[in-house]
């Protein structure tokens, strides 16, 4: 970045999640970024949530991948490039095109993902490309096609605010989509729109709630089937828009109404007879209504169907695509809808065309110039690496996601890629349990650094701009799959100079035999619903973007598509009653209710549910990154009922066995009201990289819809056990390199802080011999010349050790630690040996005035302690009091939740 730019401020979009923040970022003094929101940015309008304000902490060079590696030694890019080339081509010719295989992500940008299903799908001429998406939204697009003909989410973010209600549906809204949380209760504050959250689970999303309906895991579709015959009996139905737009009511009736009576409804949800009133009295009675859904619909065996019955309720009062009413399938990854677009599914052609329409392949065929197309629709991700696993892949190239830890019965899967005969990993950090199977690793360049486009939940296309210079070797993703291309033979489809080129060339390709069809010749009915949209063959139309200028690529400001003349971008789809099937008529779907995949039994007494938290994103490569991020929840856990608890003698804090048919694993007990007895809950953030034995995934199983070929990941029978230990410590070092000499009596989780890695660990050895075992190793790896402080006390022993007096490394064990106690610890690398807070490591007595304690407001840095203290020294007595005092919950605000717990905690104690 030149001189005259560094106080710039440049725009660019969050690469979290799918809600696609704008934000504008400057470089700072130490090479990092200074980060806010765009206040011209139709997605947030200048706010932020915590992740995407800790952005700035993200971008450093720790832990990147810098160069290309060939077994773990670094090569340079030709000879990394060469090497796939040359594999791939050689498999493809001893064992077909269908030897090889591609797995994606919605986290790679338009522009690269564009040209990975080229190369697959048009030039080595095999469907085999799959992406995490299939994890994620699958269900949702198989869901969207029955019943539009095409996989579009009809509404827009605006839609939530103009609502009368609001159905969160499988959706944790307040930590996985926070801005539009936000947008939310920033509208009921004056609209009074009611909002109503359907999840097993209480979640923060209930806070804002007027209702909640903890259903059964898996029950949705009795709830919307039953809803579907009360609109029916109730006269709630909008019978000219569903004579006139849509077709199948009957079947999907005598299907509803065959469980519709409340007391099936009843008995298949759990749910009282007045909860399940209220939602549907409310439904039928609000026109401006919108169903929010998510994971928990679509992570289902049957989350198609679960789809279809929402869409279904949708359809039956005619509120598809009006303002303020709409379902609204909302994204998970920033440019998941991008790679859907561009046919990054398995089962999807580019430019939303399909498989088995001889005129779409003959248009793709000419436009790509190539006579190897693939026919027939690839594996989809599970079935890809089942097929690894029998070998009839053989050559596989993962790109931007971490399937080691997020597929389902992640063991067998390490072990498929493991006795794969070549894995090719593109990631841009050097760690991840994926890369550890890489015969070759591919440094590419993370979102600082990288340029190209996304489309986020609202079908809106931003731009992502570089703001960093590209670290070591790193390299954009479409220009490491473009020189592979070159390399195979391929080179004169692959010519691309930027990646402005290969936009023009997708915007061009969404063209293809739409020339015709203008909104007049294609029988729109614009206006009958008071509607102005236009109506097309394919909605997925960017013609307006088709001739893009280099520079007009550089400032596209963000627009939602169809585009079909230059920044004229369309808000809503559908809402004409025109849509993309071929009687332009919307489908019905007749939708059954089943049971999930597995029970619960004897032996596996309690159903697994698995999810997000605030703070982290997935795999954790980067949000762990972030001290500030990390320290919100430190560890992994598993929620529980009291009642549970107490059925399986769990205590809170202890550790727990979680195991179910497929392996077991260690959580900290955290109970709550959060979970219904029954049921339990985990992040599925941790990993090989960042815990010893917490990797969620291990315990899921990867049955699947038959539909989407999504798996369920959130209704696993389980177990669970206390798991007793003798010791405790917590450990800080500068480097994370303990887990390298830890022995397996030790259990160990990794976090991030400040000035280096905070280890808890749990031991099978009684207090003195961890001690003296911890003693020993950290000696070692320091090296000469430190002093060292060795305190050995009644119930608590400590240990520091200093170079040149700074403090390098300490620890602290015990029989028992209460980690709330210890938080001092965590900030004293590097600090001197007379700081006083090193000095409280001697005392073993901490200052609780100087401690800020764990993290509760990531946004403005304010810990458990300042906010328990405001609330008993400064006797607030509400959240907006707390805010007052000590400014948690002025930022983002979704721990507005958290202060309310920590405030009916310390009243209960109180009182
Ligand atoms: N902080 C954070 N935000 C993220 C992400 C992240 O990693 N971290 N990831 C992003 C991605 S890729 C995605 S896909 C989204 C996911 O966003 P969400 O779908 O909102 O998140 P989840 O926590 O996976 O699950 C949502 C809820 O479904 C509930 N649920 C479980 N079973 C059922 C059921 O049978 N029926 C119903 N109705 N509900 C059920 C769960 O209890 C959970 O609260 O989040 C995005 N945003
Ligand atoms: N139990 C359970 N499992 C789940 C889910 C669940 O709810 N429960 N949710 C599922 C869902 S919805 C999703 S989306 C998946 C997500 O799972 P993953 O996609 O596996 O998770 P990430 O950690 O986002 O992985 C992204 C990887 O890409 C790297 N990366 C980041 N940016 C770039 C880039 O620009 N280029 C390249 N080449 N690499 C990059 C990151 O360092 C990281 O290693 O998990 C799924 N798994
Ligand atoms: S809401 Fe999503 S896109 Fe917006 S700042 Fe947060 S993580 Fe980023
Ligand atoms: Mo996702």
């Amino acid at each position: 970045m030149g001189h005259r730019e560094s106080n710039k401020w440049i725009k660019s979009t969050c690469p979290y999640c799918g809600v696609g923040c704008g934000i504008e970022a400057t470089a700072n003094h130490h090479g990092g970024l200074e980060v806010r929101g765009d206040s011209q940015h139709p997605a947030n309008f200048g706010r932020l949530c915590s992740k995407g304000l800790a952005l700035g902490e993200t971008v450093g060079i720790e832990g990147r991948l810098l160069t290309p590696q060939i077994n773990q030694q670094d090569v340079t890019w030709e000879e990394a490039l060469t090497d796939v080339a040359t594999h791939f081509r050689q498999i493809i010719e001893h064992h077909g095109n269908d030897a090889v295989a591609f797995y994606v992500s919605g986290q790679l940008l338009t522009e690269d993902y564009y040209v990975a299903n080229k190369l697959m799908k048009g030039f080595i001429g095999s469907g085999n490309i799959d992406t995490n998406s299939r994890l994620c939204m699958s269900s949702s697009v198989a869901g969207h096609k029955r019943a539009f003909g095409a996989d579009i989410v009809p509404g827009c973010y605006e839609d939530l605010e103009q609502a009368d209600l609001i159905v969160l549906t499988g959706s944790n809204l307040a930590w996985c989509h926070p801005v539009l949380f936000q947008r939310i209760r920033d509208a009921k504050a004056h609209n009074q729109c009611k909002v109503i959250v359907i999840d097993p689970r209480r979640t923060p999303s209930c806070d804002i709630a007027d209702l909640h309906l903890p259903l059964l895991p898996g029950s949705d579709i009795a709830l919307f089937n039953g809803l579907l015959a009360f609109l029916s009996e109730n006269r709630a139905m909008d019978f000219a828009y569903i004579d006139q737009d849509t077709e199948g009511l009957d079947l999907a009736l005598a299907t509803a109404f065959r469980f519709g009576d409340i007391e099936s409804v009843q008995a298949a949800t759990g749910l009282d007879r007045e909860q399940i009133l209220a939602f549907y009295q409310l439904f039928a009675a609000t026109e401006k209504t919108v169903t929010v859904y998510s994971q928990g619909i679509n992570q289902s065996t049957s989350g198609t169907n679960k789809v279809n019955s929402i869409l279904n309720c949708h359809l039956a009062t005619g509120r598809i695509g009006k303002p303020g009413s709409t379902p609204f399938s909302i994204t998970g990854q920033p440019n998941a809808m991008g790679g859907r677009e561009v046919g990054g599914l398995a089962n999807m052609l580019a430019a939303h065309m399909d498989f088995g329409n001889p005129e779409h392949t003959r248009q793709i065929s000419e436009f790509w110039q190539t006579d190897n197309l693939a026919r027939t629709p690839g594996l989809k991700a599970l079935d890809m690496f089942n097929a690894i696993e029998s070998g009839k892949i053989k050559a596989i190239w993962i790109m931007a996601t971490n399937p080691a830890v997020s597929l389902p019965d992640n063991q067998r899967l390490s072990a498929a890629l493991a006795n794969c005969p070549y894995v090719v990993v593109s990631d841009c950090m050097a760690d991840t349990d994926t890369l550890r199977h890489a015969d070759v690793a591919l440094p590419a360049q993370g979102w600082g650094e990288k340029s190209g486009t996304v489309t986020n939940s609202e079908r809106r296309i931003s731009r992502q701009r570089r703001l960093l210079p590209s670290p070591g070797e790193a390299k954009p993703d479409w220009w490491i799959i473009s020189e592979v291309a070159k390399k195979m033979g391929f080179g004169y489809a692959f010519n691309y100079q930027s990646e402005a080129d290969i936009f023009r060339e997708y915007a061009q390709m969404t063209t293809l035999g739409q020339e015709t069809l203008t909104p007049s010749s294609s029988g729109s009915r614009t206006g009958n619903h008071g509607q102005d949209v236009q109506a097309l063959s394919r909605p997925l139309n960017l013609s307006g973007l088709a001739d893009l200028t280099p520079k007009q690529y550089h400032q596209l400001a963000p627009q939602q598509w169809p585009v079909t003349q230059y920044d004229q971008p369309t808000a809503r789809l559908f809402g004409n009653g025109e849509f993309a099937t071929p009687s332009g008529k919307a489908q019905f779907i007749a939708t059954d209710h089943r049971p999930t995949a597995e029970q619960t039994s004897s032996r596996y007494p309690l159903r697994l549910n698995t999810g997000r938290i605030r703070d982290h994103w997935h795999t954790m490569t980067r949000t762990g990154l972030s001290p500030r991020l990390s320290e919100h929840t430190s560890e992994p856990y598993l929620a529980l009922s009291a009642q549970d608890a107490e059925r399986f003698s769990i205590e809170q804090n202890k550790l727990v066995k979680v195991s179910s048919e497929r392996g077991c694993i260690l959580l900290r007990a955290r109970i709550s009201k959060e979970c219904l007895p029954g049921q339990v809950f985990a992040p599925f953030h941790w990993n090989d990289c960042t815990t010893s034995m917490g990797k969620v995934n291990a315990l899921l199983a990867g049955h699947r819809d038959p539909l989407s070929g999504q798996p369920e990941l959130k209704a696993t029978p389980v177990c669970i056990h206390p798991s007793p230990y003798q010791s405790e410590a917590l450990l800080i070092s500068q480097t994370n390199h303990i887990p390298d000499w830890l022995s397996p009596q030790e259990h160990w989780t990794c976090q991030r802080n400040h000035t280096g890695y905070l280890f808890r660990i749990t031991s099978q050895r009684q207090p003195g011999q961890l001690h003296r075992y911890l003693a020993t190793h950290l000696a070692k790896q320091q090296g000469r010349g430190q002093q060292v402080v060795d305190i050995a006390a009644r119930t608590q022993s400590r240990y520091a050790q200093f170079q040149n007096s700074q403090l390098q490394g300490a620890f602290i064990v015990s029989d028992d630690l209460h980690a709330g106690d210890n938080d001092y610890l965590y900030t004293l690398i590097g600090r001197s040996i007379s700081d006083p807070l090193v000095q409280a490591l001697f005392t073993g007595k901490a200052m609780p005035e100087q401690q800020a304690g764990r993290l509760v407001c990531a946004c403005k840095q304010v810990g458990a302690n300042t906010i328990a203290q405001a609330i008993r020294a400064k006797s607030c007595g509400s959240v907006r009091a707390i805010s007052e005092a000590t400014q948690a919950g002025t930022g983002c605000g979704s721990c507005v939740s958290e202060l309310q717990m920590m405030l009916d905690d310390i009243q209960i104690k109180q009182a």
